[in-house]
């Protein structure tokens, strides 16, 4: 039949026709991993990640106090995420899903590395004892960067391992100042000195990019001094892709701040305003004129096009005492650092890629810390370890920077914290959609919220809509037996007689 042979000639057309595409489509691909490596240089990598910037500290974010032209101008060339969440309401655990794109949870990292042994003996539950070291069998972002080629550079803290699991062993080529500990003893010059009842030092310092000792530098400040040597690394290898990993010491503990600026927002304060904290303020204008220094860096290298630049902080705003003084405050969501609340947990962030980002964008996206090593792979177009990419908790936000009103799927995204702090109990928690449940592990007792309505979890909507707390509190509960969480026991002792 004729008509059959058309059909089947047509029909054996289109299959050549796919196969060719197909082949063409997989040598296109194949072609431009090649050009990752050889031709077309993968774009450059700067990671700017900040120790306990609040959500409100920002100018561009509503801070009243602080003053931030140079993040709020940067934030205008790229996108801002209004809903980015740390991976934890502490440290460590957010920087270890930072490097791994796994929940601190499944690492088996819940707190601060000094407090991953047990040493809360005296409340109704006893915490996990919980790993105080990265594994080195995690393929990190740095490594699977490095394989590809990048020069990788970690700079400022650390806090996800002792010296058998310092950047080094991670996959960064070069490291200036991590320490074992979560805070320098002073921000300034020689950086050395007690705090927290330790000697604590920052080494590496001392030396200039030359390797000579300089003892000339009295007054300077920590935070222009990391910026120093990551504009030296870029400047030295900016013909080369590059990561830099720039992970300040500020605007953590010990709360100081340059005496100019101080004196500055001592003179600015003014009742009513919600941040009241002249020193904390001059810690983050510090920030600030440090970003400022990095972009314009970027542009004099004529590499900000091609460098992509993440903006984050691993916890939210620290809202108890320093030296008698209230650090912060992250009105209008509720609680501060170490809390599962808001204010615990929701951090400013901003994502910068000219190719990708349009200048002015905004996301309401929910966004977690552990999505940022997926979506860097996909922003390098290189595939990772497997085995590593297949235990990823985060996504890549690829097709939210595309489009920043995007329709995606709403995930849920958890939180575990089996620990105490000045803020809370221990506590786990799941966001998805505008809905919000906490569930506190000394009794069990839920908190719901509609954080579309309520951003300063005031309203608990467990009785009123007792159908969505349940079925959050079994996403939750499901998700916390997935990925194995560590969870706390009941005291026997308790209540301790004194
Ligand atoms: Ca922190």
């Amino acid at each position: 039949m004729k008509k059959d042979l058309f059909l089947k000639s047509v029909s054996i057309s289109a299959m050549l026709i796919s196969v060719l595409l197909l082949h063409f489509s997989c040598n296109h691909s194949d072609s431009k991993m090649n050009a990752a490596r050889k031709g077309e240089r993968p774009p450059n990598i700067l990671l700017i990640t900040v120790d306990d910037l609040g959500w409100a500290d920002l100018g561009c974010y509503g801070a009243d106090l602080h003053e931030t032209p140079n993040i709020d101008a940067f934030a205008e060339t790229g996108q801002t995420f209004t809903h980015a969440y740390a991976a934890a309401a502490i440290c460590t655990p957010t920087r270890a899903a930072l490097l791994t794109g796994k929940s601190p949870a499944r690492l088996n990292m819940t707190i601060w590395r000094e407090a991953a042994t047990n040493n809360q003996l005296d409340r109704k539950l006893i915490p996990p004892d919980v790993s105080s070291n990265l594994p080195l069998n995690e393929v990190t972002i740095a490594e699977a960067l490095k394989e590809e080629g990048y020069v990788t550079a970690h700079l400022g803290k650390w806090h996800v391992g002792d010296g058998e699991h310092f950047p080094e062993t991670q996959g960064f080529d070069i490291n200036i100042g991590a320490t074992v500990w979560g805070a320098p003893p002073t921000f300034f010059y020689p950086y050395r000195g007690e705090i927290y009842n330790s000697m604590r030092f920052v080494p590496g310092l001392e030396k200039d990019a030359s390797g000579s000792y300089n003892f000339d530098r009295e007054g300077e400040y920590l935070t222009d001094r990391l910026t120093d040597e990551a504009i030296s690394i870029m400047e030295r290898f900016r013909e080369e892709p590059f990561f830099v990993n720039l992970s300040y010491y500020t605007v953590h503990t010990p709360i100081e701040g340059k005496k100019e600026l101080v004196e500055y927002y001592q003179n600015k304060l003014a009742a009513g305003m919600s941040h009241q904290n002249a020193i904390y303020a001059a810690m983050v204008h510090g920030l600030d004129e440090n970003i400022g220094r990095l972009m314009h860096k970027l542009d004099e290298l004529k590499l900000a096009d091609h460098t992509i630049v993440i903006f984050t902080s691993d916890n939210g705003g620290f809202i108890n005492e320093w030296d008698g003084q209230k650090v912060t405050d992250n009105t209008p969501l509720r609680s501060g650092k170490g809390a599962l609340y808001e204010g615990g947990i929701r951090v400013p962030t901003i994502i910068r890629w000219p190719s990708i980002t349009s200048p002015n964008a905004t996301s309401d996206y929910p966004i977690t810390t552990q999505d940022f090593y997926p979506t860097l792979l996909e922003m390098a177009n290189l595939k990772g370890d497997p085995a590593q990419v297949a235990a990823f908790d985060g996504i890549s936000l690829m097709p939210v920077l595309k489009n920043p009103q995007a329709d995606l799927k709403q995930r849920a995204i958890y939180w575990h914290y089996p620990h105490y702090y000045h803020t809370t109990n221990p506590v786990s928690a799941i966001r998805q959609g505008d809905w919000k449940l906490l569930e506190f592990l000394e009794d069990n007792h839920v908190e719901l919220y509609n954080l579309n309505e309520d951003v300063g979890e005031k309203n608990n909507m467990e009785k009123t809509n007792p159908e969505k707390a349940k079925e959050l509190l079994e996403l939750l509960s499901e998700w916390r037996g997935e990925v194995d969480a560590p969870m706390p026991r009941l005291n026997p002792e308790y209540p301790i007689n004194k």
